[in-house]
C-alpha cells in the first residue's frame, strides 16, 4: 500500500512542478484551473492543505501556497473568480463533467488536499482519510463541487472532474481510501478515495469572505465513522472577493453546516 500511495504521490509532484500551459483548442468553455505558477486569475496560484499521519497516530495538515513542504504558512484568504467569468459548457455529452453548475456564480478551485510525505504513512485496509466541514461562515450559501487536477493532468483531467455536490449537510467527503488506491492502478484515478492531489470548486452566489473549518481525521472507509484510535486534526481556510477592493461582508454568522457525524 505504501509502495502504491508513492508511486501515485510521485507522479503528482512531476505534475504540481511543472509548469502548465493549456495549449488545448476547444470550442468548449470550461473553468481555469489553478496553476502552481499562478494561471487562474493573475496571481491566483494552487494552495494545499497537504495532509499526514504521524507515527503517534495524529493527524497533521499543513496548509499553504505551492507545495510548502514544511510548517504552516501564514494562510491568506484565497480569491473568488467574479461571476462574471465566461458561461461554462456542459460537456456531458462527451463523457466530461457539466460545469454550467459553476454559472453565474463567484468560484474557486485554489485549495488542494494531497499527501504530504507520501509513501511514509497510510491507514489500513477498510479505513480511508475523510474531510469534514465542521463549521461554516459566510454571508450565502457556499456549495462545493468535487474537482481534480489540471487539464494537461493524466491522473485526474479535467474530464474526470465529477463536479457531485461533496460536504452537503456536512457530510465528510472520502480523499484518501487504500483499497481504492489499490484497485485503481492506473489513471485517471477517482477523485474520491485516490488520495493524490484533488482541487474541489467552491462557488456562491453572494460574494463576501467565507471561512470554513474543516476536520480531517481517519474513519471506516465506506460509513466514515470517525476512528478514535487517530487523533484528528482542523484547520481554517476562508475566501474572499476577487477584487480584493470589494468591499467585505461582515460575516453573518450563518451555520450553513451542521454536524452530521454524531447523528450516524
Ligand atoms: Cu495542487
Amino acid at each position: 500500500m505504501n509502495r502504491m500511495l508513492s508511486r501515485v504521490a510521485g507522479v503528482v509532484c512531476v505534475v504540481c512542478s511543472a509548469v502548465v500551459v493549456c495549449s488545448q483548442v476547444q470550442a468548449s468553455v470550461i473553468p481555469p484551473s489553478p496553476m502552481m505558477a499562478g494561471g487562474q486569475v493573475g496571481e491566483l496560484g494552487m494552495f494545499h492543505g497537504m495532509i499526514s499521519i504521524n507515527p503517534a497516530n495524529e493527524v497533521v495538515v499543513h496548509l499553504g501556497p505551492g507545495m510548502s513542504p514544511a510548517g504552516n504558512m501564514p494562510v491568506l484568504p484565497l480569491k473568488f473568480i467574479p461571476d462574471s467569468h465566461p458561461t461554462y459548457t456542459d460537456e456531458s455529452g462527451t463523457g466530461g463533467p457539466n460545469w454550467t453548475v459553476l454559472n453565474g456564480k463567484h468560484i474557486n478551485a485554489q485549495l488542494g488536499w494531497l499527501a504530504e510525505n507520501a509513501g511514509t504513512w497510510t491507514v489500513p485496509s477498510g479505513s480511508a482519510v475523510w474531510i469534514e466541514p465542521i463549521s461554516v461562515t459566510g454571508p450565502g450559501t457556499l456549495e462545493v463541487f468535487e474537482g481534480g487536477q489540471a487539464a494537461s493532468s493524466p491522473l485526474l483531467p479535467l474530464s474526470a472532474h465529477t463536479l457531485d455536490p461533496i460536504f452537503v449537510g456536512g457530510q465528510a467527503w472520502k480523499w484518501f481510501d487504500p483499497d481504492v488506491v489499490a484497485s485503481n492502478p492506473a489513471p485517471p484515478f477517482p477523485a474520491s478515495g485516490s488520495g493524490i492531489m484533488v482541487h474541489n470548486w467552491y462557488a456562491t452566489d453572494a460574494p463576501g469572505l467565507y471561512e470554513v473549518q474543516y476536520r480531517v481525521f481517519v474513519g471506516d472507509a465506506t460509513t466514515g465513522v470517525l476512528d478514535p484510535t487517530y487523533t484528528p486534526a482542523e484547520v481554517a481556510v476562508s475566501w474572499v472577493p476577487e477584487p480584493a477592493s470589494l468591499t467585505i461582508v461582515s460575516l453573518g454568522a450563518l451555520m450553513l453546516v451542521r454536524r452530521s457525524r454524531q447523528s450516524r
